[in-house]
């Protein structure tokens, strides 16, 4: 998608800090770190958000789930625990409008959010 931040950075046009990559998702350090652990974690078929999702959607997301559990693990940060937030629009905070799971660890973190 042309002039999505995230999409560029799947095409190598933009730089990012990669933790993981493979065909369908990539992760990668958040430039404005919000915890100690801030990853982000996203598909690289560009969509905005869970608005904007078709059926062929559905099983990269259950797979984003299971790899943040994957990587909380690696991390250490399962036992202490971790947020998984994924903001639906400008309203809400979404910035970058191509679908992304951030990934928090670290801290202690309030309920609700705010
Ligand atoms: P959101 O507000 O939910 O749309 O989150 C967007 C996040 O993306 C925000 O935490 C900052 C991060 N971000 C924005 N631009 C870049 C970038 O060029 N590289 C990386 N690694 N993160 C970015």
């Amino acid at each position: 998608m042309e002039n999505c931040i995230f999409c560029k950075i799947i095409q190598g046009e933009i730089p990012a800090k990669k933790v993981f990559e493979d065909e369908q998702i990539l992760v990668v350090e958040d430039v404005s770190p919000q915890a100690p652990l801030h990853l982000l974690i996203f598909p690289k078929r560009h969509f905005v958000n869970c608005l904007d999702m078709s059926p062929d959607d559905d099983a990269v997301v259950g797979y984003i789930f299971r790899k943040a559990g994957e990587i909380a693990r690696q991390r250490g940060v399962d036992g202490s625990g971790f947020r998984l937030v994924q903001n639906n629009g400008a309203g809400v905070g979404q910035s970058v409008f191509h679908i992304h799971f951030h990934l928090l660890a670290g801290r202690t973190f309030g309920w609700p959010p705010g």
